[in-house]
């Protein structure tokens, strides 16, 4: 039996030297001393020793199992000592190399075009508010001239959220909470950027598009002002020789109505496949407000007047960079959105 134990403590002590992982060595520690170990399997023969030869091979069993862990635990040890040095060797950093730059990101087209007009007409003195996405019917119709029964309220154009809530189709509605606020009191400068909602989509509709919409109230406002503004809107837009032209038109919201063209920014007016060689292009919807629309809102048209106008942001964004189809602005191809840094 003593013999049996000293082959098994030369055994161990050979085998430490030859294994070189902290994990081999914590089988190897199982396998010998573990409960279903080797030094078990020799003192499972104890019961056959005489009653004075028990304790002194008791005794042995004590001393090499103590040698063998002091053994285990010092090249344990030693193991983890070398695998903590390769690791830090194989994870070395090099703080030499240049770092990876996140990439800059930038402004959206749209946004861009938005903060431009907003800027025109904050110079020209006009306050810009904002206003509710979801709209309630009174404000988004009613409020505008535009009765249950009209024709331009047409279901398949609106999103309606229940009978009473829609998503607005138009920033409008934001002028007629304003003028319903200020009580009758002009004079009114205001412009209202923002989202709009409407049933639509082809190359030229977004059911999601922007609007920049603007109102002004005040004694004596005219048809003159309403040009004046607009022509200096159009020519900081798109240059000092930008020509415009009014149309006759129809807006439940206006009377007179007219439609607003520039001289086509990209052939001057000569003629060409943007403007359909008329050499002009529709940008813009605008009029003197309704009587109906400044009584409804708590103004008496016998003391003042107004000029309203409407236009979409994407459409004024794809005339300045010359883009053909408003859905590349959504698409958020980053091929495309890249090229207005
Ligand atoms: C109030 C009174 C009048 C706003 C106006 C237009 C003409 C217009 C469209 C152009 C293209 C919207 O982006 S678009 O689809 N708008 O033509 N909008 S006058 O008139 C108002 C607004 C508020 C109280």
């Amino acid at each position: 039996m003593e013999e049996k134990l000293q082959e098994l403590k030369e055994q161990v002590l050979k085998d430490l030297a030859n294994i070189t992982t902290v994990a081999a060595l914590k089988d190897m520690k199982i396998q010998y001393l573990g409960k279903k170990g080797s030094l078990t399997e020799i003192m499972r023969g104890m019961g056959k020793l005489s009653p004075e030869e028990r304790p002194v091979i008791g005794q042995l069993v004590n001393d090499i199992r103590n040698q063998l862990e002091v053994a285990i635990e010092t090249r344990s040890k030693e193991l983890e000592k070398v695998e903590l040095a390769a690791k830090l060797a194989a994870e070395t950093v090099d703080i030499t190399l240049p770092g990876r730059k996140p990439r800059e990101g930038h402004l959206h087209p749209v946004t861009l075009t938005l903060r431009e007009m907003k800027k025109i007409f904050m110079r020209m003195g006009f306050a810009v508010m904002e206003g509710p996405e979801i709209e309630n019917d009174y404000f988004n119709f009613e409020a505008l001239n535009l009765p249950k029964d009209h024709p331009a309220r047409d279901m398949q154009d609106t999103f309606y959220i229940t009978e009473e809530f829609l998503l607005r189709t138009q920033t409008s509605p934001v002028q007629a909470r304003t003028m319903q606020e200020n009580k009758g009191n002009s004079p009114i400068r205001m412009i209202c950027p923002g989202t709009v909602y409407r049933n639509d989509y082809d190359a030229t509709h977004s059911p999601m598009f922007h609007q920049v919409e603007g109102l002004v109230i005040d004694k004596n406002i005219s048809l003159a002002d309403l040009k004046g503004t607009l022509e200096v809107f159009c020519k900081e837009m798109f240059g000092n020789d930008v020509k415009i032209r009014l149309r006759p038109s129809f807006f439940p919201f206006t009377e007179p109505s007219a439609e607003v063209d520039i001289s086509c920014v990209m052939c001057g007016g000569k003629g060409c496949r943007v403007c359909k060689n008329s050499g002009w292009l529709e940008i813009l919807g605008s009029g003197m407000v309704h009587p109906n629309v400044l009584r409804m809102s708590g103004f008496d048209p016998e003391k003042v007047s107004g000029f309203a106008f409407g236009m979409g942001v994407e459409r004024i964004a794809m005339l300045k960079y010359g883009i053909d189809d408003l859905r590349l602005f959504f698409e958020n191809d980053l091929r495309f959105i890249r090229q207005f840094k």
